[in-house]
């Protein structure tokens, strides 16, 4: 039977790869993102490399009004959704506590915590009909530690390990699986849009070590979720070979 995936944040770094990871296994997929041109040219992308079908659907996972228009009106055959990725998310600064900007901690909480809260509440009734689905959070070893200078970005990765715990417990009664995966620095457009389109300041974030890819956790999201149905990873921690969790690296 074929499987569905929806995945937030595909038009870039992890969530773009692991829609070209999933659709290689042959699973079909509902892919979000506000930019609706890099949506519309995955989706042909994904079915004609891989002969998949592809629902794009353009959200903001800020505004519960759009996550909840979108998410409801899915066509039936799309509703039998068995693996929701809710990856969209952002840092934005890296400033001191007294110098942090309240815009920025805003957007950071309204996406990367009350979006995953806006998602999953509207795709869970399709899932807890079937009895079975699989929540993936992604997570951060920003949740793991704070950093100096991370506060608000942190903060938000700290509550997605508390969201998906939390998550775990209430969705047992209903065979729903739930797994935070948390990874290391990894180069995707996450630095460019953490320093406002700074590039250079961007690069050098991964000056002196070999950083984690979005395929490397396109490939551990493709593990976890294809597990036998008896098996759940509850949380995962994956960091390139050159860094031990988010403050020691060697460079
Ligand atoms: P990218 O910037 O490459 O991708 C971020 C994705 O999130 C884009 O597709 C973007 O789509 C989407 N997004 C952001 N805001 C919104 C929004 N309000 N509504 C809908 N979609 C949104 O970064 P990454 O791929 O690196 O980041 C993905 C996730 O991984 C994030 O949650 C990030 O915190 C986390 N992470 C990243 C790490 C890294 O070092 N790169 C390490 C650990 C975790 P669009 O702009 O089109 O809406
Ligand atoms: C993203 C990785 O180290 O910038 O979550 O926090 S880091």
């Amino acid at each position: 039977m074929e499987k569905i995936i929806l995945i937030t944040g595909a038009t870039s770094g992890f969530g773009k790869a692991i829609a070209e990871k999933f659709a290689a296994g042959g699973w079909n997929c509902i892919i979000t993102g506000r930019r609706e041109d890099r949506l519309s040219a995955l989706a042909k992308e994904l079915e004609s490399a891989h002969a998949i079908k592809t629902l794009p659907l353009v959200f903001d996972v800020q505004k519960r009004d759009e996550v909840f228009a979108a998410i409801t009106q899915i066509p039936g055959e799309w509703q039998s959704i068995d693996v929701l990725v809710n990856n969209a998310g952002l840092a934005l600064g890296r400033d001191s506590f007294e110098n942090a900007s309240l815009d920025d901690w805003d957007t950071m909480v309204d996406t990367n915590l009350k979006g995953i809260m806006y998602v999953t509440k509207a795709v869970l009734p399709f899932m807890i009909a079937r009895k079975k689905g699989h929540v993936i959070n992604i997570g951060s070893t920003a949740g793991k530690e704070v950093y100096k200078d991370g506060n608000g970005y942190c903060a938000t990765k700290f509550a997605v390990g508390a969201l998906s715990k939390s998550m775990r417990i209430d969705l047992l009664q209903h065979a729903i699986k739930v797994t935070t995966i948390n990874p290391g620095a990894a180069e995707t457009e996450f630095s460019i849009v953490r320093f406002k389109g700074d590039e250079g300041k961007a690069k050098q974030v991964y000056d002196g070590f070999v950083p984690l890819y979005a395929d490397d956790v396109a490939g551990v999201t493709y593990y976890c979720a294809t597990l036998p149905p008896n098996v759940c990873i509850n949380d995962l921690t994956v960091t390139c070979t050159a860094q031990a969790d988010s403050i020691y690296f060697h460079k």
